[in-house]
């Protein structure tokens, strides 16, 4: 399936943990990362904090949604995020934006993501690509 990928960190070294990110998809079993947006920095959204780097990296992938998402957790965990304060700041963060044409609404799981079209810092980005 045919997937993108939103890419934020606005803690510690990001452009390192933004090419970690990369690194670390680039390295799962049942992702091939096709493409990867620029790097932008942005305003963050959501209570005061430092500023973001964004991006969008496109896959194609056969792991299902929640295989996806559990990678994508795995990622994070490993890189050290740790869950502190709803949009507050993060390490690392990726959420699947799309997954081919479809729609999910689950707890734990909501595609496309739901506030990615109100967001300028995923709408750049992923322009790009599409
Ligand atoms: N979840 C549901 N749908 C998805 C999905 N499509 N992709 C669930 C990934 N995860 C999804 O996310 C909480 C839970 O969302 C996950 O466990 C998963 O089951 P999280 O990343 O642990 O928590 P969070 O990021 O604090 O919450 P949330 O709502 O995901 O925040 P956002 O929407 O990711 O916003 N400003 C700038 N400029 N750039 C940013 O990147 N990011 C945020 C975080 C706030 N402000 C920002 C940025
Ligand atoms: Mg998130």
């Amino acid at each position: 399936m045919h997937c993108y990928i939103g890419i934020g960190s606005n803690m510690g070294d990001r452009t390192k943990n933004i090419e970690d990110a990369i690194k670390g998809l680039r390295e799962s079993d049942g992702i091939k990362v096709k493409r990867v947006s620029k790097i932008y920095e942005t305003e963050p959204v959501g209570p005061p904090q430092p500023k973001y780097l964004n991006g969008v990296a496109e896959i194609e992938t056969e792991l299902n949604p929640h295989e996806l998402l559990s990678v994508l957790e795995g990622i994070e965990n490993a890189m050290g995020r740790r869950r502190v304060v709803r949009w507050g700041p993060r390490t690392i963060d990726l959420d699947i934006l799309i997954y081919g044409d479809k729609k999910i609404d689950e707890p734990d799981l909501k595609i496309p993501h739901p506030l990615m079209n109100e967001r300028e810092f995923v709408q750049r980005p992923l322009r790009e690509l599409l």
